[in-house]
């Protein structure tokens, strides 16, 4: 259709405004039986929990990171893909029940809770559980509102939710996007927010700054590609501010994801894992930036991320590429750091002090800290600068019309084993399961594999051409799945490993 025609050249093309989003009924979720099923099942929890019918549903989905990982909240473009699977959010409001009422449709593991209507109320960070991403969606659709419309922000009201996840928790596909961006635009719905009001864009940074609220430093990368994607393209997603182009994926080109089975739980493990990186980063910069001549002052106000230094590494070496960055660092940086040596370099400034403020941040300096640990910052810097290389490369190799599409493919998989090696031996977010699980896949024909995600766990995403891919389905279900799990029956297989296509971002619907 005319929706799907691309502006630009026909191997990338602006995402269209008009994929159906914020639209009234979309007969897609009616035409699927098991997708009518599903949305039947959360129409009859609601009767149940609150004795009427939501006003909407909102939806958006997880999903999978093809190359470019730990580079968002360095300000480097990424590209993910949605997936099918995602998060479902019934609302409706209740006006006098001065209370947000967040209940699931799988209440054994989602126990509802309940929350006030103060739109500033803190998240308990310290007591994690699931409802807190709703409530900071809530929290962060206010923010949206008090920005962009101060003069009309609308009173909070009474809400009575259910929501139903289908996206694997902890496994990299990002789980808490589609919560979190699925709850946002539900509660602006609620609000009274025409959706012809609602900019996809707007919504995804606004999702991204409030799953912050959950206590994770996060890029904007889940949250950008869960509001924009399109179906059938992959997309790249850059920020600051966020904006994506939508990238044709060679033909032939398939994606399965396998799911480890080490579940990493993001918001848990954050002081010590992700949370850590993003400290590790802002330092690296820092630091950086100060080896290139900027006193510490300067650097402390003018750096905040490795793509902030870009400048000043252009400006000695003459060039800003991942090549001559990454040589610049092992130039520059020394390979360890103790917190001690750091605020030294800093002029004696606390590394408290620098990240006053950010209570992500902090968590993980305390335990730093106490850990007595020493922070490896060459290899963390090398990672960004190459990872974001390969994220451009990618796209390039997507966008050569000159070579044959087999020929494409085989660069895209070798890029994404070279990302998987970056993430494992530099910057330390995989783990043995994820390792075994992308050697297996690579004996077992993939043209490449790595691990998607935050890492640590969780999901790998393999790259594997279209006649190859039943036989690769067997050899991993063989070789990784029953090997660890005796009498796995096939459908728990057929959602621990899966072939993926490029699914449509968020939308609102109204199911009659
Ligand atoms: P996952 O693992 O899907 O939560 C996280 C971050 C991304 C990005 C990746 C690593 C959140 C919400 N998402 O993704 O922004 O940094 O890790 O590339 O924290
Ligand atoms: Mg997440």
């Amino acid at each position: 259709t005319d929706d799907m025609k691309p502006e630009g050249t026909a191997l990338s093309f602006k995402p269209s405004p008009t994929v159906p989003l914020f639209t009234d009924l979309v007969e897609v979720y009616t035409s699927s039986p098991d997708v009518e099923e599903r949305y039947k099942q959360i129409a009859t929890a609601f009767e149940l929990a609150y004795g009427g019918t939501p006003d909407v549903y909102a939806r958006a989905p997880g999903r999978v990171n093809l190359i470019g990982e730990h580079i968002d909240y360095e300000g480097y473009g990424v590209l993910p893909m949605a997936i099918r699977q995602d998060t479902v959010v019934a609302v409706r409001t209740a006006p006098g029940n001065d209370k947000l009422v967040v209940g699931n449709l799988d209440a054994a593991k989602y126990p509802t809770l309940e929350f006030g209507l103060d739109p500033t109320q803190p998240v308990d960070v310290a007591n994690h559980s699931w409802a807190n991403y709703f409530l900071s969606a809530y929290k962060g659709a206010f923010e949206l509102l008090r920005s962009s419309r101060p003069d009309s922000v609308p009173e909070p009201v009474g809400l009575q939710v259910i929501v139903h996840g289908q996206v694997p928790t902890g496994s990299g596909l990002s789980s808490s996007a589609a919560i979190v961006c699925s709850s946002m635009l539900a509660v602006l719905y609620a609000l009274g927010v025409p959706p012809s009001e609602l900019d996809k864009a707007a919504v995804a940074e606004a999702a991204c700054k409030a799953e912050r609220y959950v206590g994770v430093t996060s890029g904007g990368m889940d949250q950008a590609i869960s509001m924009m994607g399109q179906q059938g393209v992959a997309m790249h997603v850059e920020f600051n501010p966020v904006r994506g182009v939508c990238v044709v994926l060679p033909e032939g080109a398939n994606f399965v994801i396998a799911n480890s089975m080490a579940v990493s739980n993001k918001a848990e493990t954050a002081p010590k894992r992700y949370n850590l990186r993003v400290v590790e980063c802002r330092l690296a910069a820092v630091l950086l930036a100060m080896k290139l001549g900027l006193n510490a002052e300067e650097a402390l106000e003018k750096i905040r991320t490795l793509r902030d230094v870009e400048p000043f590494i252009a400006e000695k070496y003459g060039a800003a590429d991942g090549a001559t960055c990454a040589n610049a660092v092992s130039e520059l940086l020394a390979e360890q750091y103790g917190i001690a040596e750091i605020e030294e370099a800093l002029g004696g400034l606390k590394l408290s002090g620098l990240f006053a403020g950010e209570p992500g941040s902090l968590r993980a300096l305390a335990v730093a800290e106490a850990d007595k640990y020493s922070f490896p910052l060459r290899k963390r810097a090398v990672h960004v600068y190459t990872e974001a290389q390969r994220v451009l490369d990618f796209r390039a190799v997507c966008e050569d019309a000159s070579l044959p599409s087999s020929e494409r493919l085989l660069k895209l998989g070798s890029l994404m084993n070279d990302s998987h090696g970056s993430c494992a031996d530099l910057y330390g977010c995989s783990c043995d399961e994820l390792d075994e699980l992308v050697a297996i896949a690579r004996g077992a024909g993939a043209l490449g594999s790595r691990l998607t995600g935050a890492g640590w766990g969780g999901c790998t995403v393999s790259l594997v051409r279209e006649e190859d891919v039943e036989g690769f389905l067997e050899a991993l279900g063989d070789k990784y799945f029953k090997a660890r799990t005796d009498g796995i029956t096939s459908d728990q297989l057929s959602e621990l490993l899966f072939a993926t296509r490029p699914s449509n971002g968020a939308a609102l619907l109204k199911l009659e």
